[in-house]
C-alpha cells in the first residue's frame, strides 16, 4: 500500500508551526500522537474529506460530532447562505433564538429554560457556575477521563487532548480551584457514594458524560446513571449530563432519552450549530431563572445565539427532529460495522475490545474490557499509532487518538461501511 502523498499539508503545517502553538488552533487536530502531520482540510461533503493534496477519505471525525447528518448538508447550507445575507451578527435578540430555544425544549423535555453560548466549554463552565450559585456550595464531582471542554475546574483526570498528550492535570490551574473539584470513577457508583460522604453538604454538582467520548467510547453499566441521579437528589446536589457529544446523536432526546434519566441541567456542544461555533446549558426552570438578567449570576456573550449558527442549528435539528428512521439507520450502520470488526478480530485471532453507542464507536488496543479511565488507559497507543496510518492510507479519517470517539453520519451508506471493514482487516492484519 503506497504511502499518500501529504507534501501540501506538510508544508502548510511548517508555516503554520511558526505562528501557532504546534501549528494548530486545537491540540488534538495536530497528529502528534500518531506520529504524522495533520491533514490540511480543502472541503468536506456528506461523508467524505478532502485534503489540500487531493486525497479523498471516508470521515469518521465529522468535525468531532456534529456532522450527523454529513458535511454541507443542503438544507444547513442554504440556511447559513439565506441568513447571511441579512448581516452576519447583530449583538441584539432575533427569531432564530428562540425557535431554537423552542426546538430544544421540544426535543428533550428536561430543558425548561436553555441559555445559547458559543462551546462547549462555555456551557459546562457556565452550567457548573450556575449549580454553585444555586446550591451554595462549592465543590464539583467529575469522573476520571470524562472532559468537559477546558475550563480550570475540569482540567483534572480529563480525557480527550490532555490524556492523549499525558497532561490530564494542566498546569496553570490554580490549587485552590482544583481543590474544589472531586473526581469518581466512571461506572463504580461506590466512589460517588465516598465523596458525598467525605464532603457531606459540600457538594454543588456531579457532572458526566453519560456515555463517555472522551477516552473512546465507554458505555455506562445498567442501573449506574439511575444510582447516580438518586444520588445527587439526595445528596441536595445537581446532576449535570454534559451531552456535548450524546445531545441528539444517540437519540432525537439524547442519551437521557435512552437512559430514562432526568438532569437538573444539561449542557450542549457543536451540534446544536450543524458545525458552527455553538453550545447551550439549560434544565430545571428554577435553576436557570438563576442566570442573569432574572438572577444573579453573571454570563454573557456578544456572539452567543448568533444568527449563522442558529439558522445552521435549526435547519439540523429540525431533520433530527422530523425525520422518521433516522437514528435507526445510524443504529444499523453502527451495528453493521461493529459486527464487521469483530469479525476481522476474530478470524485474525485478536482479542482488541470495540465499544459503541449508536454511531460513536471505539477501537481499543487492549485485551480488557474498557469500562473506565484505567482500563482505556491499558490500550497500546503505539499499536493504535500504526492502525491509524494504515487506515488512513486506504482511505479512512479516523479521529486521531486512541482516546477519541469515532462518528458515523446519516450519509455514510452500508457501502463505505463494507469498505472500512475491509480497510480495517487489512490494517489489522499488518500490525498484529
Ligand atoms: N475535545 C473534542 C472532543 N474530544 C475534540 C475537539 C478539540 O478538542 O479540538
Amino acid at each position: 500500500m503506497k504511502n499518500l502523498n501529504t507534501k501540501r499539508s506538510s508544508k502548510l503545517f511548517n508555516e503554520a508551526k511558526k505562528y501557532m502553538p504546534g501549528g494548530v488552533n486545537s491540540p488534538v487536530r495536530a497528529f502528534k500522537s500518531v506520529g504524522s502531520d495533520p491533514l490540511f482540510i480543502a472541503m468536506a461533503k456528506g461523508q467524505y474529506i478532502y485534503d489540500v493534496d487531493g486525497n479523498k477519505f471516508i470521515d469518521y471525525v465529522g468535525s468531532w460530532g456534529p456532522m450527523i447528518l454529513g458535511h454541507a448538508h443542503p438544507n444547513v447550507i442554504a440556511a447559513v447562505k439565506k441568513t447571511a445575507t441579512k448581516g452576519t451578527s447583530f449583538g441584539a435578540p432575533t427569531p432564530y433564538e428562540v425557535e431554537m430555544a423552542r426546538l430544544v425544549r421540544k426535543m428533550m423535555p428536561s430543558i425548561e429554560v436553555v441559555r445559547m453560548v458559543n462551546s462547549g466549554t462555555e456551557a459546562t463552565m457556565s452550567a457548573v457556575r450556575v449549580a454553585r450559585a444555586f446550591t451554595g456550595r462549592e465543590k464539583i464531582v467529575k469522573f476520571a477521563g470524562c472532559y468537559h471542554g477546558h475550563f480550570d475546574s475540569f482540567l483534572i483526570k480529563a480525557g480527550s487532548g490532555a490524556t492523549t498528550f499525558g497532561q490530564p492535570d494542566s498546569p496553570g490551574v490554580p490549587a485552590g480551584l482544583a481543590a474544589k473539584t472531586l473526581v469518581a470513577d466512571f461506572n463504580d457508583i461506590g466512589s460517588v457514594e465516598r465523596l458525598f460522604v467525605d464532603n457531606m453538604g459540600e457538594i454543588a454538582a456531579v457532572i458526566i458524560e453519560p456515555v463517555v467520548g472522551n477516552i473512546g467510547v465507554v458505555v455506562p453499566e445498567n442501573g449506574f446513571l439511575d444510582r447516580l441521579t438518586e444520588l445527587t437528589r439526595s445528596n441536595g446536589a445537581l446532576m449535570i449530563l454534559d451531552e456535548v457529544m450524546t445531545g441528539f446523536r444517540l437519540a432525537r432526546g439524547g442519551a437521557q432519552e435512552i437512559f430514562g434519566i432526568k438532569p437538573d441541567l444539561t449542557t450542549f456542544g457543536k451540534i446544536i450549530g450543524a458545525g458552527l461555533p455553538v453550545g447551550a446549558y439549560g434544565g430545571r426552570e428554577d435553576v436557570m431563572r438563576m442566570v442573569s438578567p432574572d438572577g444573579p449570576v453573571y454570563q454573557a456573550g456578544t456572539l452567543s445565539g448568533n444568527p449563522l449558527a442558529m439558522a445552521a442549528g435549526i435547519a439540523q435539528l429540525k431533520i433530527l427532529d422530523r425525520q422518521k428512521g433516522l437514528y435507526g439507520q445510524l443504529e444499523k450502520n453502527g451495528k453493521l460495522l461493529e459486527k464487521g470488526m469483530k469479525r476481522n478480530l476474530e478470524k485474525l485471532g485478536l482479542g482488541y475490545e470495540i465499544n459503541r453507542a449508536g454511531s460513536m464507536f471505539t477501537l481499543f488496543f487492549t485485551n480488557q474490557n474498557v469500562r473506565d479511565f484505567k482500563s482505556a488507559l491499558t490500550s497500546d497507543t503505539s499499536k493504535f499509532r500504526r492502525y491509524f496510518g494504515e487506515m488512513l492510507k486506504r482511505g479512512i479519517y479516523l479521529p486521531p487518538s486512541q482516546f477519541e470517539a469515532a462518528f458515523i453520519s446519516t450519509a455514510h451508506t452500508e457501502r463505505d461501511i463494507e469498505k472500512t471493514i475491509a480497510a480495517n482487516y487489512d490494517s489489522l492484519k499488518i500490525i498484529g
